[in-house]
């Protein structure tokens, strides 16, 4: 990995919670799970001239708010940049560290029973990078986004206690991902009619927390899923693939949770037998009250959410009409109707949609609106997407902080 200049080392420390020092990564230590938000910024350390940022690119604060290794893209900073997320822009979300891999040495390696002649990992159906470039290339608009997008809400709108990093709205991105459907790579490697659970992996260093190793970010990809409409992705909006979103390959898992769409990719297992792994068992499920305990089943499709493009806090002028600007999506269809209310809920007004939108990607909206008193005030937008579902008011607890779905007050002031 590069070296870190000063500026990287302020910037990776700068934000709201710091899990741990740059320089126990740069020692390969494991980053904390769950960082916890600290109010206190402590003093930046000495930079030394052997650490590393978890994340490669620049964070500028006007455009993130940083997590420990992870960064959520500000709402605001999206207003204006068109449809799709600039790569500069677009949130990372990394359980230890983006690693350094080199396209010369890498090779995609296909395993398991699920392939005729149930090729051995040491044996495996390989691809070079040159290989999946010469294959059949499609186009995919998508999002990605957390399964944790959302999840501060639970405490600062429901007053419930939640564990996981405390994003607001920004853990998610849309882009156009170039790249190779999974199928016909599946194909070529002699995908057997048994198959039934893929398990992608990453290249990143093992994921150690709270002292235990789960070694590399893993998670089972159903048969069904796999052969449907996900994509092995070396392009996004049209440059190569960066180095924090998966260079040289990753997985994109359309609708789906984030960590679906498995960065880095090193190897897929094909099984004939059902897989399992930590992040189907222990996380990405909904725990807690309502829920068994083992858990729901494993999460797959997003929900639906809709943002402002505003600071959180935003000073807007009284006697004076604004454009309020936003954007809407769900992981269970198209977005059909985005409402907003500036009264706390009483009343609604239908915003003008600004895109023709599709399942598993947002619309951007707007609507003016022209305060006259200064005060505070609580902008709320929700949205109704095709399967006939509009955000509620609140969504049930679940531990973890998964799947926040309810509308969200967005607090400005007038003046
Ligand atoms: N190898 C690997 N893949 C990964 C992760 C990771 O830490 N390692 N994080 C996952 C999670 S939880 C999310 S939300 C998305 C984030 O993708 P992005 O960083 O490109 O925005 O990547 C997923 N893929
Ligand atoms: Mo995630």
């Amino acid at each position: 990995m590069a070296p870190m200049t000063r500026r990287g080392v302020l910037r990776a420390t700068g934000g709201a919670a710091l899990a741990l020092p740059a320089v126990a990564l740069a020692a390969g230590s494991p980053a904390s799970a769950q960082p916890v938000a600290s109010p206190t910024a402590s003093p930046s350390p000495t930079p030394s001239p052997t650490a590393v940022s978890p994340i490669r690119k620049p964070l500028p604060p006007e455009w993130f708010t940083v997590f420990g290794t992870n960064a959520e893209t500000r709402f605001d900073a999206l207003a204006g940049t068109g449809y799709y997320t600039p790569n500069e822009r677009f949130f990372v979300r990394n359980h230890t560290a983006t690693p350094t891999v080199e396209v010369r040495d890498w090779r995609l390696r296909l395993f398991g029973s699920g392939l005729r002649g149930a090729p051995t990992l040491e044996s495996a159906v390989t691809f070079t990078y040159q290989q999946l470039l010469d294959l059949p290339a499609v186009t995919v608009s998508t999002a990605i986004e957390c399964a944790g997008n959302g999840r501060s809400f639970f405490t600062t709108q429901q007053g419930q206690t939640v564990s996981g990093t405390a994003w607001k709205l920004g853990a998610v991105g849309v882009a156009r991902w170039r790249g190779v459907r999974l199928s016909t790579v599946l194909e070529r490697a002699g995908l057997s009619r048994a198959a039934v659970d893929l398990l992608p992996r990453g290249l990143d260093a093992d994921f150690v927390t709270g002292g235990v190793n789960l070694g590399r970010v893993r998670r089972v990809l159903p048969i069904g899923k796999a052969l449907d409409d996900v994509i092995l992705a070396y392009g996004m909006n049209g440059e190569q693939l960066p180095p924090d979103h998966g260079f040289p390959v990753r997985l994109v898992v359309p609708s789906w949770i984030g960590i679906a769409s498995i960065k880095w990719l090193g190897d897929i297992e094909v099984s004939a037998t059902p897989l399992a792994s930590p992040w189907d068992t222990q996380y990405y499920r909904l725990f807690g009250p309502d829920y068994p305990a083992e858990g729901s089943a494993p999460l797959t499709r997003q929900v639906t959410k809709s943002a402002f493009e505003l600071g959180w806090g935003a000073q807007l002028a009284a006697g004076r009409t604004h454009r309020l600007t936003g954007r809407s999506w769900s992981g269970r269809g198209a977005v059909r109707k985005v409402e907003v209310s500036v009264d706390g809920g009483s009343s609604w007004r239908r915003a003008a949609l600004r895109d023709q939108c599709g399942p598993g990607r947002w619309v951007r909206w707007d609507l003016p609106w022209r305060p006259e008193q200064a005060g505070a005030v609580q902008l709320l937008a929700r949205a109704t997407d095709s399967t006939g579902t509009t955000q509620p008011a609140a969504t049930p607890l679940n531990t973890l902080g998964y799947l926040f779905d309810a509308v969200v007050r967005h607090p400005v002031t007038v003046a």
